[in-house]
């Protein structure tokens, strides 16, 4: 093991125009703590500011807009209301030396209608129903059946992610990534067994891969390439999402984003949160599809991290469940101190007490300490 001072997991680098001083970034967390005007609520000032010294934080995933909504108290970057509680965020992280951007969220079919606006379904490439479930103010429940975007009404959709990548500027962010993981919208037009269409958004790999285009298109028109990042899951069974090919879908759609010249690529590698090697995928070949920086996500301990960024395969390692109970992750990571686990009984909803009260390691030496 390299000692922490020459460990490639802790020399500064660059995603894009963001400059990161280690390679430790905070993966997005869903915590479901927004306030009813669906803005990031005070507690989150001080909860991402707690984990200013990650390289790069990701926002929890952050609905474009009402529609893209699918679980209950998740916030949203669609109106100035929703900026100006994020740039109390973005204000703290910068306060206390950190980056930050937000992951820009639409949820497509895993939504239900008592989430949405009155009168609305959730919308996908086609109406076919996920096996799956979503948290409402009933507990879990199964989504609704959604109904089959028109194409007349894709450049709207495409706007909000436009109108969010504008307000993430204003918010403060340093960038945005643009969520195209884990069986959501962007991920339901990608894949052969959510959509279904036979228009030039539906049928072949050129035009399932035509709405990410456009959408980080669009973000890239208004904020530049440079600070958008885009997330990938190619095997993840979330959110029964299926693909028959998923190799030479995901290698192509890197491929086509890649002359945007993006701030980064960040792919969860297997299932989401679980194992790793659940399906086969060939993280390298897509990795040599993608001419820019590159962050690897799911299980990794700091063995993983450091051989993944010294063979040159990653830029930067994603760190998800670790960040909910290590608000010093990079300190604990670079002292090889243990990390306290997380309880699983206060991710979603709440308040304090599983957000801002796990405690960074004692000064000099000390021990991880949990209070209350
Ligand atoms: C956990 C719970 C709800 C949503 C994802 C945004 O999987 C999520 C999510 C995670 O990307």
């Amino acid at each position: 093991m390299p000692d922490p001072d020459t460990s490639p997991l802790f020399q500064p680098g660059r995603l894009g125009a963001i400059a990161i001083p280690n390679r430790v970034v905070m993966a997005p967390l869903t915590r479901n703590r927004a306030t009813p005007g669906r803005l990031p609520p005070p507690l989150a000032v001080e909860y991402y500011g707690q984990r200013a010294d990650a390289g790069l934080i990701v926002s929890e995933a952050t609905q474009v807009s009402p529609m893209g909504q699918g679980y209950l108290d998740t916030p949203g970057i669609y109106n100035q209301a929703q900026a100006g509680a994020w740039r109390r965020v973005t204000d703290e992280v910068h306060r206390r030396g950190g980056r930050i951007v937000v992951q820009l969220w639409h949820v497509g079919r895993i939504s239900h209608t008592s989430l949405l606006p009155p009168g609305e379904v959730p919308v996908a490439p086609s109406a076919i129903r996920a096996h799956a479930l979503t948290f409402t103010r009933e507990g879990f429940v199964p989504v609704s059946a959604p109904r089959a975007l028109d194409i007349e009404e894709i450049p709207g959709v495409i706007d909000d992610y436009r109108r969010a990548a504008r307000l993430a500027m204003q918010a403060g962010f340093d960038g945005v990534e643009v969520h195209a993981a884990n069986g959501y919208l962007i991920d339901q037009f990608l894949r052969d067994g959510t959509n279904q269409r036979t228009d030039g958004y539906g049928g072949g790999i050129e035009n399932r891969t035509r709405f990410l285009f456009e959408v980080v298109r669009a973000v890239v028109e208004e904020i530049g390439a440079d600070r958008c990042g885009v997330r990938f899951s190619p095997v993840t069974p979330a959110n029964d999402c299926h693909d028959s090919n998923p190799q030479p879908l995901f290698e192509r759609a890197v491929e086509r984003i890649s002359p945007f010249g993006l701030a980064y690529v960040h792919v969860i590698e297997g299932a989401t949160g679980g194992p790793r090697d659940n399906a086969p995928f060939d993280y390298r070949a897509m990795r040599a599809r993608f001419a820019g920086p590159w962050i690897a996500n799911n299980g990794y301990d700091k063995a993983m991290a450091v051989e993944a960024i010294a063979s040159g395969y990653a830029d930067a390692i994603a760190f998800g469940m670790a960040y909910i109970a290590n608000p010093d992750l990079v300190r604990r990571l670079r002292e090889d101190a243990p990390l306290a686990s997380a309880d699983r009984d206060t991710l979603y909803g709440g308040g304090a007490h599983g957000y801002t009260d796990y405690p960074p390691l004692e000064a000099a030496g000390g021990r991880a300490r949990r209070t209350g």
